[in-house]
């Protein structure tokens, strides 16, 4: 992907017509097939594509480029956008990108990606995460938490084009998965080796945690074979075809020719969706967005199984209860898989223990724990929990220890453990934070896998 000039279509832009929204049931869209588009100038920086997307009939955006600078700080495109940990880009394109995913809309699913041609982003990836997973007091922590916290944005989506380091890559992705992050997805056009390791490493850090890869089959990876690629990754891919342009218009297909290709390879290969590059062209070249993604749609056909794998936290949205919680923060808000915008379960005192108690429907294995504290909400780190234990039991009334944490400071809790089995599982909590005020358990996030 070569990096776009987007001041130049801005007038263009402006002149587009808002298309009236059409609502698209999220439960009905769960089941059907990745329709992604990629957009790189015209969604940061003109408010009428908000309904054109929300209208199009894509389930998945993905706001293409994030720039990474050696100091840790981001910009979009060319705009300078969290510097220092703080969000500096344009208030209402955070505004905007809040709302896609509210109302009347198509679109279930928000990807930030990083990386293009011609760029240094994973340079500075190497330079700022070789060394480790970078902690929430680095810059670069602070400003990709600053963005998620400005887009809620789902997922982070790779487009390394140079400096093909799987070490770095994989400390990033880690620590954008540590700070709220929920999933890693991979935009390839060569180099399988490195695609491999990324992938192979952040699965065998959290089975799951890699649940898209975007394959380019244009440009520089026209020759892209998607059955190729899915038996070298190991997972069904989303192959991407560029739209009618006039920077390369050898490689561009009209929508009847992108459901062509995708229900060849669907039915050759059994892909899990097919996106759409490049949402500056369509808005450029006045061609219309929801032809596109119905192309896509199209190729799929109704209620095609989702390619989404079951993630790996086995409590995410599962049945959460506490023996107490104050109003608005319940214990949902421990499972949802957020820590942004205060999403936490918080107890009402610190007299005796506060619990938060999950029934997971069934018996899992499980051998790790994971508990993000006040810290990973942006809350001082003094209300991080201090002392608690994980418990099992079988009935939900009689419980045993499995693992024990006191004196703890840190933000993030992640603990493995010998294997066990058990339907309900209780986070128990005897001393709730360090600071002597304001006492109560808050816990943003806890996970099991
Ligand atoms: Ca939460």
């Amino acid at each position: 992907m070569k990096k776009v000039f987007i001041f130049s279509l801005a007038i263009i832009l402006c002149m587009a017509t808002i298309n009236a929204a059409i609502g698209v049931n999220a439960e009905e869209k769960a089941d059907t097939a990745v329709s992604a588009i990629y957009s790189g100038g015209p969604s940061y920086l003109v408010s009428s594509t908000l309904n054109d997307l929300k209208s199009s009939g894509f389930n998945t955006l993905i706001q293409w480029s994030l720039h990474i600078d050696t100091n840790g700080n981001l910009r979009m495109n060319d705009e300078e956008i969290c510097t220092n940990g703080v969000y500096t880009g344009l208030p209402a394109w955070s505004s905007q990108w809040l709302s896609y995913k509210s109302g009347n809309t198509s679109i279930q699913r928000l990807e930030i990606s990083v990386g293009a041609g011609g760029t240094t982003d994973f340079a500075s990836i190497k330079a700022l995460c070789s060394a480790g997973v970078p902690d929430s007091n680095s810059n670069l922590y602070k400003n990709m938490l600053a963005l998620k916290n400005a887009t809620g944005a789902d997922a982070i989506n790779l487009d390394t084009e140079d400096t093909y380091d799987s070490v770095s890559t994989i400390n990033f992705c880690k620590m954008c998965i540590n700070m709220g992050y929920s999933y890693i997805t991979l935009c390839p056009y060569t180099n399988t080796a490195y695609w491999k390791a990324v992938k192979d490493g952040l699965e065998a850090w959290r089975p799951g945690v890699v649940d898209r890869i975007y394959l380019q089959c244009y440009d520089g990876g026209a020759g892209n074979n998607p059955g190729t690629w899915q038996n070298n990754l190991g997972m069904p891919v989303i192959p991407g075809l560029w739209c009618t342009n006039t920077a390369k218009p050898y490689y561009g297909r009209t929508p009847v020719q992108v459901q062509s290709q995708l229900t060849a390879w669907n039915s050759s290969y059994g892909i899990a969706g097919g996106f759409i590059w490049l949402y500056d062209d369509i808005r450029n070249n006045g061609l219309s967005t929801a032809d596109y993604a119905a192309a896509i749609n199209n190729s799929f056909g109704p209620a095609t199984p989702t390619p989404t794998p079951i993630p790996g936290n086995l409590v995410l949205n599962k049945t959460a209860t506490a023996n107490q919680y104050v109003t608005g923060e319940t214990p949902a808000k421990a499972v949802d898989g957020t820590v942004t915008n205060n999403s936490k379960w918080c107890s009402t005192t610190d007299v005796g223990a506060q619990w938060l108690m999950l029934d997971l429907g069934q018996s899992f294995n499980i051998s790790r724990w994971i508990v993000k504290h006040a810290g990973t909400g942006g809350e001082t780190t003094d209300y991080n929990t201090r002392d608690f234990r994980l418990q099992k039991s079988s009935d939900g009334n009689s419980w045993t220890d499995v693992d024990s944490v006191t004196n703890n400071t840190a933000s993030i809790t992640d603990r493995t453990v010998a294997p066990f089995q058990a339907r309900y599982v209780r986070l128990f909590i005897t001393n709730p934070q360090t600071a002597s005020y304001n006492r109560a358990a808050r816990i943003y996030e806890f996970e099991l896998y």
